[in-house]
């Protein structure tokens, strides 16, 4: 089955692995005090995200660390309605908002973006409404509690059956309220309520997921998982970012959310070329193309 997402004329097809790329648009991420420098910047970053390969890049205006403030509907579209527009004139690119805001999904998609990534899985009043009416790719992503609260008393009566509980009950609500089956993208939410072990658990049976016939998206991108694992940094987390997005790729997800863009390109390309080696008598021609498509990649 090869699902294919498509809005305002583009299509993106999930026949292999696909990279989203994180453009966060909150203050502290480009701010250096004014807000012409900030759309530049931002627009700056989408490009070089967009030159390193990504498919899809990911604007986000509201931060979901544990304890960040709340942003008003006005503020989170005056971050991201300028940037998403600036993207879509600008780039050759699929654009996925990072909102949970139903005015501002409405907003930024009439503004050229493509897709929602909500990571509250259209819980807002009128979200889903919104998602419907648009006819706009959504990502349906399990969390439990709020991002700020979410890692206190953490809890499951089975932590596979209850994800994949809330998950199916999230799609019945969205087919019943009439959003495409076409439209919909799951993701089971790496580290939104789950202990490092329960994140390591839900990837490791990432295939459970697969049968639901709706492709997965992964965030894992130098997420708390690898760090208490191994103690590196935030900013030293590279490698196991790296190691996981494979490993997730191989238990059949089909977008990998992340930081390191052309880094997470390059392990793709091996892994894809590796890939049409699997089945017996490979097709040689195939095989050719691919070699170089992969070498003709600019690099940045
Ligand atoms: C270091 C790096 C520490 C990253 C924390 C983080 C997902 C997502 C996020 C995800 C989908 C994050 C918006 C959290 N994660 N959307 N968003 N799936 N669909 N934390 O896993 O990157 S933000």
């Amino acid at each position: 089955m090869i699902y294919k997402l498509a809005a305002h004329g583009r299509v993106l097809t999930l026949d292999q692995p696909r990279v989203m790329g994180i453009l966060n648009v909150t203050p502290d991420s480009f701010s250096d005090g004014g807000q012409h420098n900030t759309l530049d910047k931002a627009i700056a970053h989408a490009e070089r995200l967009v030159k390193e390969g990504a498919d899809i890049i990911d604007v986000g205006g509201e931060s979901t660390r544990p304890g960040a403030d709340a942003v008003s509907v006005q503020e989170e579209l005056d971050r991201v309605v300028p940037v998403v527009e600036r993207i879509a004139k600008e780039l050759d690119v699929f654009i996925s908002m990072d909102t949970s805001k139903p005015e501002v999904m409405k907003e930024a998609f009439n503004a050229g973006g493509h897709m929602i990534n909500d990571i509250r899985a259209l819980n807002e009043p009128g979200a889903m409404e919104v998602c419907r009416d648009l006819d706009a790719p959504v990502c349906i992503m399990h969390m439990q509690g709020e991002p700020r609260t979410m890692q206190n008393n953490i809890e499951y009566k089975d932590l596979l059956g209850d994800i994949s509980e809330f998950l199916f009950r999230k799609l019945h609500c969205c087919l019943n309220a009439g959003i495409r089956k076409q439209n919909i993208i799951i993701d089971p939410g790496i580290g939104f309520g789950k202990t490092m072990d329960q994140n390591y658990e839900l990837l490791g049976r990432l295939e459970t997921f697969t049968s639901f016939g709706y492709p997965i998206l992964v965030g894992l991108s130098r997420k708390s998982m690898i760090g208490m694992l191994t103690d590196a940094p935030v900013n030293a987390r590279l490698p196991g970012s790296l190691a996981l997005a494979m490993y997730a790729v191989n238990k059949g997800a089909k977008i990998i959310r992340v930081h390191d863009v052309a880094e997470t390109v390059q392990a793709l390309d091996c892994w894809n070329y590796v890939k049409k080696f699997e089945t017996k008598g490979p097709r040689l021609r195939e095989i050719l193309q691919l070699g170089k498509i992969i070498k003709n990649r600019k690099h940045v």
